[in-house]
């Protein structure tokens, strides 16, 4: 419960920092243990609509801003989160409630991309080719799209909005941001630190609240001409939906249900490895998470006795404490729904080899813990197999041979992350052919892509954008073309080019 001590934070729009005009709030409490983080707007409508007014007059002089001059902004920033990254590490261990390790792996996502965008300032790339025509210049640049509305997910608080903002404003659009309610502390941070590092008033815009209300009008509101959202494939679906009207660039980030192969000449010690970071780093509540091990038979059982023993070594724990290996997951409801899937595993037929259990014992009743959990002679057409849990659930796939390995790796609607562990060249080579992916490792587990490369998935994961790398400038960006005639005449092309 809220107390009188209790922190209120608040929307941010054109530059103030304002509550709900309902007067309404919610609260944001530790996933670890219940504390009590903050209280926040309640947003609607109304909120959203000024919100989106102030950022479409920021607009008009954001766009004009030389784009080095906003990547030295950008600069700015990135540097501020160095500084910062230790206090919005130790934030969200409780808010987010992910390990301390990871928790600055997510910061540092954050100050990479910052970085990364920043020189974009002064890229920016376009082209200029020859023209069919005498005297004629042709030309395309990229120009900014207007108002981006950005809907994130909470489990990467501040990795998820800095990969849809800094590309956004670098491009000279301004932004109104929708946080995930569980993770409103660690937007309000994000932020406060980019007016601090000099994001003029209105450029970004913060509306707390749910998707429902806030999202909704975000996604149908006329002036925002560009949506992107990182949650479920349901979300994502009415999102497309309820953006056809203004037709909206709509960009989606949605699920997966990302395989690890291991073939029969992996080396095992580091596929344990790659399995264990990938399964269950982050509780399982990565988009990237290894939710499937696909195993050759010659080494089924030995790798499936060894990943037990792995999992059974794993301290769960609050994020903040040192030995802490596998935080909690984030709300009551992911744990029933997590908890749920265990019954549909056992009554699917599924082994459960270990974990399979909400963890209660002292302090981690006042929290949100689940056991880490591996099934093991998993049919690839089982639930368990084929939809996302998001939590700290995997299962194990025996097959013959990498033919068969491949074919159950893309059995799946999703088409995110995947990774193969093998010392065949060969086979790594087809893998990388033939895995229906965005995103394929070799030799290293589904999870810890990095800032520079395209971020996304192919199939249900998302409608064919990529987020983060050179990718992201297309998702906030128009191309124009220009020609410039100066021969002083008229030269009509595909016609006066005839002789
Ligand atoms: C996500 O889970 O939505 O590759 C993002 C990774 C991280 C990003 C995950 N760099 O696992």
């Amino acid at each position: 419960m809220a107390t009188t001590q209790t922190k209120s934070f608040h929307n941010l729009i054109g530059g103030e920092w304002v509550d709900a005009a309902s007067g309404e709030t919610f609260e944001s409490t530790s996933p670890a243990d219940g504390e009590t983080i903050g209280v926040f707007p309640r947003s609607g409508a109304e909120d959203v609509d000024r919100a989106v007014e102030a950022a479409k007059a920021a607009f008009e002089e954001w766009r004009l801003v030389p784009a080095p001059k906003r990547g030295e902004i950008l600069f700015r920033l990135a540097r501020i989160l160095e500084r910062e990254k230790p206090a919005l590490t130790e934030l969200m261990t409780h808010e987010m409630g992910k390990v301390r390790a990871e928790a600055g792996g997510d910061v540092q996502e954050a100050i990479d991309i910052t970085y990364y965008m920043a020189g974009e300032g002064r890229r920016l790339f376009g082209q200029t080719t020859p023209s069919e025509l005498p005297n004629k210049w042709n030309m395309s640049v990229r120009a900014p799209i207007g108002v981006v509305g950005a809907i994130t997910p909470w489990n990467f608080p501040v990795a998820i909005p800095s990969w849809k903002l800094i590309p956004a404003l670098v491009c000279g659009n301004t932004v109104v941001l929708k946080p995930a309610m569980d993770t409103p502390a660690l937007a309000v941070r994000f932020v406060e630190l980019a007016a601090e590092a000099g994001v003029p008033a209105g450029v970004v815009n913060l509306v707390h609240g749910g998707g429902g209300t806030v999202g909704e009008r975000l996604v149908r509101h006329p002036d925002v001409r560009v949506i992107s959202v990182t949650g479920s494939r349901e979300t994502g679906v009415a999102v497309l939906r309820a953006g056809a009207d203004t037709l909206k660039h709509v960009h989606l980030e949605l699920g997966g249900k990302n395989a690890i192969i291991v073939m029969d000449d992996a080396d095992l010690d580091l596929a344990v490895d790659g399995i264990v970071w990938s399964a269950f780093g982050t509780s399982g509540q990565r988009c990237t998470a290894a939710s499937r091990v696909i195993v050759h038979e010659k080494v089924y059982d030995t790798l499936e006795k060894r990943l037990v023993d792995a999992a059974e070594r794993l301290r769960l724990g609050p994020g903040w404490e040192e030995d802490t290996d596998v935080g909690p997951v984030i709300n009551r409801a992911a744990l029933e729904k997590i908890h749920s899937y265990t019954q549909i595993g056992k009554d699917e037929g599924a082994k459960l080899l270990t974990g399979g259990e909400v963890a209660t014992e002292g302090d981690l009743a006042r929290g949100f813990y689940y056991r880490p959990t591996i099934f093991g002679d998993v049919d690839p057409q089982m639930r368990i197999a084929q939809e996302e849990i998001f939590g700290p659930t995997t299962a194990l796939i025996r097959v013959r041979d990498l033919d068969e390995a491949i074919r159950v790796a893309n059995g799946i609607s999703y088409g995110l992350s995947s990774s193969i562990f093998t010392r065949d060249v060969n086979a790594a080579f087809r893998a990388m052919r033939d895995l229906e992916a965005g995103i394929t490792y070799v030799n290293a587990g589904t999870i810890g892509a990095e800032v520079h490369l395209p971020f996304g998935g192919t199939k249900d994961t998302g409608n064919g954008h990529r987020e983060a790398g050179q990718a992201a400038l297309d998702l906030f960006t128009e191309w124009k073309s220009i020609y410039v005639d100066y021969s002083g005449r008229l030269q009509r092309a595909q016609i006066d080019t005839a002789d």
